[in-house]
C-alpha cells in the first residue's frame, strides 16, 4: 500500500461513487455494479486522483445497514476499478468493511468517524500503512443533527480532530499519513459550515492535510432559495459547491471530495495557472 495518494504536488479532487440506494444525491444511480464501474470509470476520465466508493449512506436521518451489505456492494466495483487502474478510496466507518476494501484494491481509507464508529478500524489502517482520512464526527446519522451544538465550532472542531489524531497515532498510524476534514454538515448546522470554511486556516495548523467535502451538500441548497423559499434541489448546486471548493483549494486544502469532476478540475487548473504556491502541510505541522 503505497502514499501516492498522499504526495500529490496539486489539489487532490477525490469523486464521489455512492453504491447505495439512498445517498442524498447520487443515490439509486450507481447500486448496479456495472452501472457504478461505468461511472468510476467516468469519473476518473475526468480527471479523479482518487474515487471514493461507499456502500452506506450518511445523509441525516439514514437508516444503518449491515456491515455484509455494505461489502457487497463495494468490493466487487472497487475490484472492478482497481483492475482498471483507477485508484480508490473506501468510504466506511467498519473494520470489516474496510479491511475487505483493502484486499480489493482500495488505497485509502476514508472513516466518516474518525475511528469513533468502530475503533478496529484504526488497526486496520495502521497494519495496511494506507492514509487514513478522520472526519469530524459526533454520532451516527440518525441522531447527528441533534449534537449540532457549540459555542466556538472551530475550536471545538479542531479539539475534537485533535483527540482523533491521538487515537489513530496510538493505534499505530503514521502521522504523516493522517488526513483531516472538517465533516461539513455532520453535526452542523449551515452557520457552522460556513464558519468552519472561513476558518480552514486555523484547521491546517493541526499540521495534516484537510480534504474538504461541501459537494452539494444541503446547506448550499438553503443559501439559494427559489421564489417559494424552498431550498435549491441537489441538481442545481454545483455552481455554489464549484465556489466553495475553490475557496478551500486557494486556503491551502490538500483535497476536495466532489460530484463533479470535470468542473472540479477545471476550477483546479484555472487556480494553478494563477502560480499560487501551494501550501504544503505535513503532520510535523511545517507548512
Ligand atoms: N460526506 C459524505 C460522505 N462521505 N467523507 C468525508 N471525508 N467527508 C464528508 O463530508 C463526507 C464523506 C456524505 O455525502 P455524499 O452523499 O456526497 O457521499
Amino acid at each position: 500500500m503505497g502514499d501516492r495518494q498522499l504526495h500529490q504536488d496539486h489539489p487532490v479532487v477525490m469523486g464521489v461513487l455512492n453504491v447505495t440506494p439512498d445517498s442524498f444525491s447520487d443515490g439509486g444511480l450507481y447500486t448496479d455494479v456495472d452501472a457504478a464501474v461505468q461511472h468510476g470509470l467516468r469519473l476518473r476520465a475526468e480527471g479523479a486522483d482518487l474515487v471514493d466508493v461507499g456502500g452506506e449512506s450518511t445523509r441525516p436521518g439514514a437508516e444503518r445497514v449491515d456491515a455484509r451489505t455494505e461489502i457487497d456492494r463495494v468490493v466487487p466495483v472497487i475490484s472492478a476499478l482497481a483492475a482498471a487502474g483507477v485508484p480508490t478510496s473506501i468510504d466506511t466507518t467498519r473494520a470489516e468493511v474496510a479491511a475487505a476494501a483493502l484486499e480489493a484494491g482500495a488505497e485509502l481509507i476514508n472513516d466518516v468517524s474518525g475511528g469513533l464508529a468502530d475503533p478496529e478500524l484504526l488497526a486496520v489502517a495502521a497494519a495496511a500503512g494506507c492514509p487514513y482520512v478522520a472526519m469530524h464526527w459526533r454520532g451516527h446519522s440518525r441522531e447527528m443533527q441533534q449534537l449540532a451544538t457549540y459555542t466556538d465550532v472551530v475550536a471545538e472542531v479542531i479539539g475534537e480532530l485533535r483527540e482523533r489524531i491521538g487515537a489513530a497515532q496510538e493505534s499505530g498510524i503514521a502521522p504523516e499519513r493522517i488526513i483531516v476534514d472538517p465533516g461539513l454538515g455532520f453535526a452542523k448546522t449551515g452557520a457552522h459550515n460556513w464558519t468552519l470554511t472561513r476558518h480552514l486556516d486555523r484547521l491546517l495548523e493541526l499540521g495534516h492535510p484537510v480534504l474538504f467535502a461541501s459537494s452539494r451538500k444541503s446547506y448550499l441548497g438553503r443559501l439559494l432559495p427559489g421564489p417559494d423559499g424552498a431550498p435549491r434541489p441537489v441538481e442545481g448546486r454545483a455552481a455554489a459547491t464549484l465556489a466553495t471548493n475553490l475557496l478551500a483549494v486557494a486556503a491551502g486544502v490538500w483535497g476536495v471530495r466532489v460530484h463533479d469532476v470535470r468542473a472540479t478540475c477545471d476550477a483546479v487548473a484555472v487556480w494553478r495557472a494563477t502560480g499560487a504556491p501551494r501550501l504544503r502541510t505535513d503532520a510535523s505541522g511545517t507548512r
